[in-house]
C-alpha cells in the first residue's frame, strides 16, 4: 500500500473539479435536493447542457501553474448525470446538445500536462429509478411509512448492478486511472451502508480493473483497512494527523474556495489568498494532501475569482516548493 501511495504522498496537492448539469443552475451541486426539485423540472439543465467555452486544456494549465500534480473530476455527482458516455443510461453528456464525451477530452488534456487523473463517482443517485429514496434524496419522506410507499417499486439491487457497471466503464474506457473518489455512504436511520452499495465486492472489482489505483474511504468500509487507501476530512482544518488503530494514516483534506462545490454564482464567502495558503501549508506540514476545488460554470469556464486565487498560489509555489 505504501508503495502504491508513494507518488500521491509525495505530490500532495491536487485540483478537485465539480462539474455537472447543476452547474447551469449556479446555486450549489445539491440544488435538486435543497430545493426539492422534481425530475421533470430539473431536466432543463440536462437539455441545455452545452458548454461552448469548455477548454480542459486551459483548466489543466491553471492546475499545473498553481503547482498541482493531480486532479479529480466528478464523472457523476449525486444528481446522476454522467460526464462520460455510458452504455447504461440515457442521462449522459453525449445526449445533451454538447453531444461529446466531456470526460474523454478532460482526461486527454490533463494527461497532456503531466497531471495524474482521478475520478470522483457518486454512489448516491437522485435520478436512477431503482435508487431507493432515503433521507438525503430530493423526495425524502417524513417517516418510515413514507419511505415504504415511495420505495415500493424501487429495487436497490438493480441500482447496485448499475453502479458496478458504470464504475467498470470509467475504469476501463479511459486508460490508467490514478485515483477513484467514491462519494458517499451515510449509514444510520434511512441511510445506506456498505451492504446496500455492495461495497466489498465493488472494491474487489476496482482493484482487479486498476491494480495500482488509490481509493478513498467513503464506502462505509472503515474497518476494512485495505479496502481503502486514504481518509478524506472535508472542509475543516485538520488539527492532527488522523489515525486508525493507533497508526497514522494517509489523508487528504478537500476544500472549496467559496463554500459550495458546484458553481454558485452569488456566493460571497470566497477565502482570501492568505487563508488558502495557510490551509495548504498546514495540511502539508501535518502530513496530509490537499484537494482544492473549482466549480466551472455551465459554459465550461472557471470563475475568475478561482482563476485569480490559483494564480496567486502558483506565485507562492514557485519559490516555496520543489518538485
Ligand atoms: C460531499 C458531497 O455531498 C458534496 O456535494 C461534495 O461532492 C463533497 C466533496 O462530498 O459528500
Amino acid at each position: 500500500k505504501t508503495e502504491r501511495l508513494a507518488w500521491w504522498t509525495h505530490d500532495r496537492f491536487g485540483m478537485f473539479i465539480h462539474w455537472g448539469s447543476y452547474s447551469l443552475a449556479g446555486r450549489h451541486e445539491w440544488v435538486k435536493k435543497n430545493e426539492r426539485i422534481d425530475d421533470d423540472t430539473y431536466q432543463k439543465y440536462f437539455e441545455n447542457f452545452n458548454p461552448d467555452l469548455y477548454n480542459p486544456k486551459e483548466w489543466a494549465r491553471m492546475a499545473k501553474a498553481a503547482g498541482m500534480k493531480y486532479a479529480v473530476i466528478t464523472t457523476k455527482h449525486h444528481e446522476g448525470f454522467t460526464l462520460f458516455d455510458s452504455e447504461y443510461t440515457e442521462y449522459k453528456v453525449t445526449n445533451t446538445p454538447y453531444g461529446k464525451d466531456a470526460l474523454k477530452e478532460w482526461v486527454e488534456a490533463f494527461r497532456a500536462e503531466g497531471l495524474k487523473i482521478g475520478f470522483y463517482y457518486s454512489i448516491i443517485d437522485w435520478h436512477h429509478p431503482d435508487y431507493t429514496v432515503d433521507r438525503v434524496h430530493p423526495q425524502s419522506a417524513k417517516n418510515q411509512k413514507g419511505y415504504d410507499e415511495l420505495n415500493k417499486n424501487r429495487d436497490l439491487s438493480v441500482y447496485r448492478k448499475y453502479l458496478k457497471n458504470q464504475v467498470t466503464e470509467i475504469l476501463t474506457n479511459y486508460g490508467k486511472v490514478d485515483i477513484l473518489w467514491l462519494d458517499y455512504s451515510f449509514p444510520g436511520q434511512f441511510g445506506k451502508g456498505r451492504d446496500d452499495w455492495g461495497a466489498v465486492e465493488l472494491i474487489k472489482l476496482v482493484r482487479e480493473l486498476q491494480p495500482e489505483i488509490i481509493v478513498n474511504d467513503r464506502l462505509d468500509l472503515k474497518e476494512y483497512w485495505g479496502g481503502w487507501d486514504f481518509t478524506t476530512p472535508e472542509q475543516f482544518k485538520v488539527d492532527e494527523w488522523p489515525t486508525y488503530n493507533g497508526e497514522k494514516i494517509p489523508w487528504e483534506t478537500c476544500q472549496t474556495f467559496s463554500g459550495s462545490w458546484g458553481y454558485y454564482r452569488d456566493e460571497m464567502t470566497w477565502k482570501d489568498n492568505k487563508q488558502l495558503l495557510v490551509l495548504l501549508i498546514e495540511s502539508v506540514s501535518k502530513g496530509g494532501n490537499i484537494l482544492l476545488n473549482v466549480g466551472p460554470t455551465g459554459r465550461g469556464t472557471i470563475d475568475y475569482r478561482a482563476e485569480e486565487a490559483l494564480g496567486q498560489i502558483g506565485d507562492w509555489m514557485k519559490f516555496n516548493s520543489r518538485s
